[in-house]
């Protein structure tokens, strides 16, 4: 097999143990460790003209490629087009579309440019593996320069039926830009259908079989690769880590309260603040919780340069102060908001010690907090998983109380349920989700990926 080539908008750094928040950078930390290769990306730092230089940084079998951006780069293809448009787009928030033809521009133009840095690395028999929507047009932009590798593309993130796809003003371009992928490879079966049903009726394209569109001269695979986690380790860290301070803290902070966790990137996709009014709605309808529940909501800040993003921080600092008033007391404080990281294996005692894991979104790709949550319980006396139905994560899950995130009522009875159910009950649960989690792994996740695209 020859070497593996990841690209993807961020290079995260690659320190051992070091907390990363994003899904996507734990996923790609695994691939590289365990096969090796080189991971090409920004580094997160902008100036006034984008640097010439590749920084290339060796780690054991991986070695960075990393460069930055140019300030109009990151102000149009990252913060415009990318994140005003396909995220919220994609996310199915088509109100929240910010679209400028410029920043569209400046899209390509930074895919473009990008191509062009990662070119001369690439060698002939290299496989190449571009994630996420910030880089759809760079297997195009690499095959106008001649590139013949294998090319895979990833999709985190949900894809959008077609109503909705097509609300983005170049969305047939984008259509076409994916097609220059040997493989395509989505979350779950509902968005591989998406982009089947949009490639056949907005492009032209033909069905070949279940797995592959003629389009133009070319064929496209696509698939389904849910994103996982590796739960024997998310075990050991959660058991292991029960001592530590962090944990010593919360629970001496709790009494003998019971618990509601959510773990989530600020951000309008998670459904944040439909959670915090279902948690009060929870404390209207069930009176026997005042005082004897609280819940902690760990929110790391994201895009704050974004003012939708400056919006909900403002507005979910506001819910939390109002609820907090309504139901708390000298005490007690009901909904514990913090917007800090932690250290992973912190994070995962902190889920084995909450009864339950509330992971609502509006919409998500897959969710892997909802993974961890189930990894971490403790097999004899496991909490219970509130999942939104939306998320990617509930395709896979039959043994989590799913909820509908626009139905504040039904949410709250949900919470209820789960902080009242018996424990066998959350047993036979828990071991029905845990043996999916074992079954589907992420190390299945990307062996499966490239075993399609025939590495
Ligand atoms: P995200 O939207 O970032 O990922 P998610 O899948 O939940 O969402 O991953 C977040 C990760 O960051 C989890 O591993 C979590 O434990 C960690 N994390 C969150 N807050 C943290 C904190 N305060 N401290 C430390 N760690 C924290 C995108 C898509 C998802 C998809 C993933 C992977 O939006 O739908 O599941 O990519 O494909």
């Amino acid at each position: 097999m020859g070497r593996l080539v990841i690209v993807s908008n961020r290079v995260a750094s690659i320190t051992p143990g070091k907390a990363s928040t994003g899904g996507l950078a734990v996923g790609i930390g695994d691939v590289l460790g365990k096969a090796g290769g080189l991971w090409f990306g920004w580094n997160g730092e902008t100036s006034p003209h984008a640097p010439e230089q590749v920084q290339v940084t060796e780690h054991g079998n991986i070695t960075l490629a990393t460069i930055g951006l140019s300030r109009k780069d990151y102000e149009q293809y990252y913060l415009g087009f990318s994140n005003n448009v396909l995220w919220p787009a994609f996310h199915y928030r088509s109100d929240l579309i910010r679209y400028h033809r410029d920043e569209y521009e400046g899209y390509q133009r930074a895919n473009l440019w990008l191509a062009e840095k990662l070119f001369p690395l690439l060698k002939p028999d290299d496989t190449i593996w571009v994630h996420d929507y910030h880089l759809i047009p760079m297997a195009a932009a690499l095959r106008a320069m001649g590139v013949k590798n294998k090319i895979g593309f990833f999709l985190h993130i949900p894809f959008p039926t077609q109503p909705i796809l097509t609300c983005i003003p170049p969305s047939s371009e984008l259509l076409r830009a994916l097609s220059h992928y040997d493989l395509v490879g989505f979350q779950t079966p509902s968005d591989r259908q998406a982009f089947v049903d949009c490639l056949t009726r907005e492009s032209g394209a033909r069905k070949l079989d279940e797995d592959n569109l003629q389009m133009e001269d070319r064929v496209v695979r696509s698939g389904v690769y849910p994103i996982s986690v590796y739960p024997d380790e998310i075990e050991d860290q959660a058991h292991t880590a029960a001592s530590r301070r962090h944990l010593r803290r919360l629970r001496q902070s709790l009494l003998d309260r019971k618990l509601i966790i959510s773990v989530d990137r600020l951000d309008y996709s998670k459904g944040q603040f439909e959670r915090f009014r279902a948690f009060e709605k929870l404390m209207e309808i069930q009176p026997s919780h005042r005082s004897a529940l609280s819940m902690v909501q760990i929110a790391p800040l994201s895009r704050s340069d974004i003012k939708t993003y400056q919006k909900i921080r403002h507005d979910l600092e506001g819910e939390a102060g109002r609820i907090n008033g309504r139901f708390g007391d000298i005490d007690y404080t009901p909904i514990r908001y913090i917007n800090r990281n932690y250290e992973r294996s912190t994070l995962m005692a902190f889920f084995r010690g909450a009864q339950v894991g509330a992971v609502t979104p509006l919409r998500d790709g897959m969710n892997l907090v909802a993974k961890e949550y189930v990894a971490a319980q403790h097999r004899d006396d496991p909490g219970v998983l509130v999942l939104s139905r939306f998320a990617g994560a509930a395709a896979e899950f039959d043994g989590a109380l799913l909820v509908n995130p626009y139905d504040t009522l039904g949410m709250a009875e949900a919470m209820h349920r789960a902080l009242t159910m018996p424990r066998e009950e959350r047993k036979e649960r828990h071991a029905s989700m845990l043996q999916q989690l074992k079954t589907n792994d992420l190390g299945a996740w990307w062996r499966r990926f490239l075993g399609d695209l025939g590495v």
